[in-house]
């Protein structure tokens, strides 16, 4: 992970790689830069079999404000040449980072460490664990700049809170404060806003310690089971513990327990 980047920082200690979105003085608003420098990093945490944990976060006091709303101002400006593609600008832009996010098989924790607004709600989400300062904030903002929630947030925030608060969040774009996120599922943990890092980076080395190759297939069988029956999800599962029995991280967590001593699991 030597990449140099303008709009991302990334660092990586013990096997977790620590994904900063690093605009501060927009709220680390998306932008087209940020679009390409974070599938970047996170393409190469895919690749990087040292990496068994990845962090996502931002820079200064917020998580990520979304859409950066001066870049759209600026797409105004075709507006003669036909309408403005926010379809292709989604697919392009949006969707690679979502599918990289839901697939990538190594947890990935959203340590939310401010206001989380529009499609940076909807990063959160996407991941898999979402650890929060209590100064923290969710705003479904979309609908105040009349659009629809996206990057997978009408599947994500349905699946974390139900269809009736979901609804709720997304028509009346209100903020949810952090202890009211924890109340209604949206968020794993609080920790005061001083605690946050010391708090991720021991929640990130315990999951990087974790049987890394366990905890992809869970994922995938995670993800599928949002659209499978039981009989095929019964089938799933079989399809792959057959191959997370043959990895050495089930022996050794086998043997460990037989022997009475602590596994050392190896991501194997
Ligand atoms: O094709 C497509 O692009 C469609 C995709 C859409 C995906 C989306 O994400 S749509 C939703 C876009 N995001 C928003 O609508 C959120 C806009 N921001 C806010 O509502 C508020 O800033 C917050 C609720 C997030 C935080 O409020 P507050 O009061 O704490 O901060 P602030 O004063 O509003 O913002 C501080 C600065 O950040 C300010 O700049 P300034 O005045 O100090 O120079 C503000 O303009 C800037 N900022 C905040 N959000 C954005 C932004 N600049 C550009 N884009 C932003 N999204």
């Amino acid at each position: 992970m030597s990449q140099t980047f303008s709009t991302v920082l990334t660092g990586v200690e013990n096997g977790v790689l620590t994904i900063t979105l690093n605009r501060p003085e927009s709220l680390n608003a998306y932008n087209e830069t940020m679009s390409v420098e974070l599938a970047a990093a996170l393409k190469a945490a895919e690749r990087d079999d040292a990496i068994r944990c990845v962090v996502l976060t931002g820079a200064g006091r917020a998580f990520c404000s979304g859409q950066d709303l001066q870049e759209v101002r600026g797409r105004y400006a075709a507006d003669s040449q036909g309408p403005i593609d926010f379809g292709a600008h989604l697919r392009s832009k949006y969707a690679p980072i979502v599918t990289r996010l839901r697939t990538l098989e190594k947890p990935v924790v959203a340590a939310v460490n401010g206001v989380a607004a529009g499609a940076g709600a909807s990063f959160a989400f996407a991941a898999d664990l979402r650890i929060a300062a209590a100064g923290a904030s969710f705003v479904m903002a979309f609908v105040h700049v009349g659009l629809v929630p996206d990057s997978a947030a009408t599947v994500t925030l349905q699946r974390l809170v139900g269809f009736g608060k979901a609804a709720e969040l997304c028509f009346l774009g209100e903020k949810v404060p952090a202890d009211e996120a924890l109340r209604i599922g949206l968020v794993n943990r609080v920790v005061p806003d001083e605690a946050l890092p010391a708090a991720t980076r021991e929640l990130a080395a315990r999951l990087a310690a974790m049987p890394t190759r366990a905890i992809g297939l869970t994922k995938r069988a995670l993800n599928r089971a949002w659209t499978a029956d039981l009989g095929d999800q019964l089938e799933y599962e079989a399809f792959v513990q057959q191959t997370a029995g043959q990895t050495a991280d089930h022996r050794e967590g086998v043997m460990a327990f037989i022997e009475k001593r602590k596994p050392r699991f190896q991501g194997k």
